[in-house]
């Protein structure tokens, strides 16, 4: 049931778990803590959180417990999570505070505020205004991290995201370079620059017209591989790493991609549930997990977003190739295919 910002706080019986999903960024952190301190309750990281996610929790005196169990609580709401592969399990009751695309949790949930914005801690914000809660220092600077990090530092923020920012800030009194620096503080960390130029290395290119698709293989940091190939020059890029006997793959897709028709966040469901796993996200953003090799998802990611684009589908193989029909960009001239 969708309920109103006013609703939710009835909507929290007895004892009271805000969960992240596994590898918690900063926006499921930000807005769980800005919860539980306005609400009461424990934060709860299904496995573990993220880099990012772990030097905002510091920032702030967040203290999620690792992997608690559901049911030992008489609500828990889930924040920021989009899929049910984002959990280990999926509790039998819960409610949910998200703005990804839909992907399989809403019809599930006894309540929820879902709006497809750009970070869930703008819901958080809009939560706390209407009903009245005291906001601390650290509760708003959670949510500005949250935000400034799900929006790429505002390069893919709506006006929704610019607005929550603005009001933050207006009213609590928080500077946003404080919450710059605990990004900033963030991983200069040598694994993931390494991770990131293997990704950039072994990057497998494929045009159609002047779209470029690259894929890669990491060992982690599948969303800044993939975020660095778009960077470099792709037009879509995906990212997969293994962990366990699952793979995980990020997508990332430019503006002008999106437009064109690539929704990541449509295309990581579809090719995970083919699969066997789940997936979901956003249009320029997603990502999904399955069970099983890396290879053949690659595939069929870059598949579908060819396909989308224009081209026609390509063999399962990592040769690039220019369809015969589509006019020969000076960018073919530079391909660096591996
Ligand atoms: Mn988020």
């Amino acid at each position: 049931m969708q309920i109103h910002e006013a609703q939710f706080p009835s909507c929290l019986q007895g004892k009271v778990l805000f969960l992240c999903h596994r590898n918690a960024d900063p926006d499921a952190i930000g807005s769980a803590f800005a919860l539980q301190q306005a609400f009461g309750g424990a934060i709860g990281v299904v496995e573990g959180m993220g880099r990012a996610g772990e030097r905002l929790a510091q920032a702030i005196g967040a203290r999620p417990l690792i992997d608690p169990n559901p049911d030992d609580y008489d609500t828990v709401v889930l924040v920021d999570t989009a899929s049910p592969a984002q959990l280990s399990r999926l509790p039998q009751r819960f409610g949910l505070v998200d703005h990804h695309q839909e992907a399989g949790l809403l019809d599930g949930a006894e309540f929820y505020i879902h709006r497809t914005l750009d970070s869930t801690a703008e819901i958080v914000w809009s939560i706390l205004q209407k009903t009245g809660r005291e906001i601390g220092q650290k509760m708003a600077l959670g949510l500005m991290v949250g935000i400034i990090s799900d929006t790429g530092r505002f390069k893919h923020a709506g006006p929704q995201a610019f607005l929550a920012a603005g009001e933050i800030l207006d009213r609590t009194g928080i500077e946003y370079e404080e919450a710059l620096e605990v990004l900033s503080r963030m991983p200069s960390d040598r694994s993931q620059r390494i991770a990131v130029l293997k990704a950039a290395s072994r990057a497998r290119i494929e045009w159609v017209g002047d779209w470029i698709v690259a894929t890669t293989e990491v060992n982690a940091f599948e969303g800044s591989a993939a975020m660095a190939l778009v960077d470099l020059g792709a037009d879509v890029a995906f990212a997969a790493g293994r962990h366990g006997k699952a793979c995980r793959i990020s997508g990332r897709a430019r503006r002008a991609a999106a437009l064109a028709g690539v929704d990541l966040s449509e295309i990581m469901g579809t090719v995970a549930r083919a699969f066997g796993g789940s997936g979901g996200g956003h249009m320029g953003a997603a990502a999904l997990e399955v069970m099983g090799g890396s290879r053949e998802l690659l595939i069929q990611c870059k598949k579908a977003a060819l396909e989308r684009l224009g081209g026609s589908p390509t063999e399962p193989s990592c040769t690039s190739r220019q369809p015969s029909s589509a006019p020969r960009s000076p960018e073919a001239d530079l391909r660096t295919d591996m």
